[in-house]
């Protein structure tokens, strides 16, 4: 089954959206393997944003995602990775469609609450960053065969 990483950033967690967040996962379909909430140190946000490195926000990217606490999740589902990025919306909150986490949610691009893997090669990358296996469960939903 198909895994993602999913984090709500320091600006959703301060807001109060970690349960709204959740819901509309959990609504979906999708089921969540495993959670926690942390500090990002200097060193993972600079890992995890390493593809970001030549750009010209890099620098305030890692000081925003090291501000305030992280809501680091990993869901499960039938095509998850392609779905949660639909359910977050564009990068940019302004241009992201109302219906989505971004658009419902977000001004800003600096400050647009949740991130999401963007390939399976990044979901696999993203995950072994924030969790070790012994973290994460896989089990079947007796709902499942609902959706
Ligand atoms: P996404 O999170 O939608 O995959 P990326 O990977 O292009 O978007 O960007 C990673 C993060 O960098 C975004 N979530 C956003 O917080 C930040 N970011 C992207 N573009 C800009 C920008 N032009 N100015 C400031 N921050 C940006």
């Amino acid at each position: 089954m198909q895994r993602t990483f999913l984090m709500v950033k320091p600006d959703g967690v301060q807001r109060n959206l970690i349960g709204e967040i959740i819901s509309r996962f959990e609504m979906k379909g999708f089921t969540l393997s495993g959670a926690k909430i942390m500090h990002i140190s200097k060193e993972l946000a600079e890992t995890h944003y390493g593809e970001h490195k030549e750009r010209p926000f890099f620098g305030d990217l890692v000081d925003f995602i090291t501000s305030g606490p992280v809501f680091a999740m990993v869901w499960e589902g039938d095509g998850v990775i392609s779905e949660a990025r639909k359910m977050m919306g564009k990068t940019n909150p302004k241009e992201a469609d109302p219906g989505t986490i971004r658009g419902d949610f977000g001004v800003q691009v600096s400050m647009n609450i949740i991130h999401g893997s963007d390939s399976e090669e990044s979901a696999k990358r993203e995950i072994d960053l924030f969790f070790n296996e012994d973290q994460l469960i896989s089990y079947e939903k007796t709902m499942t065969k609902w959706i």
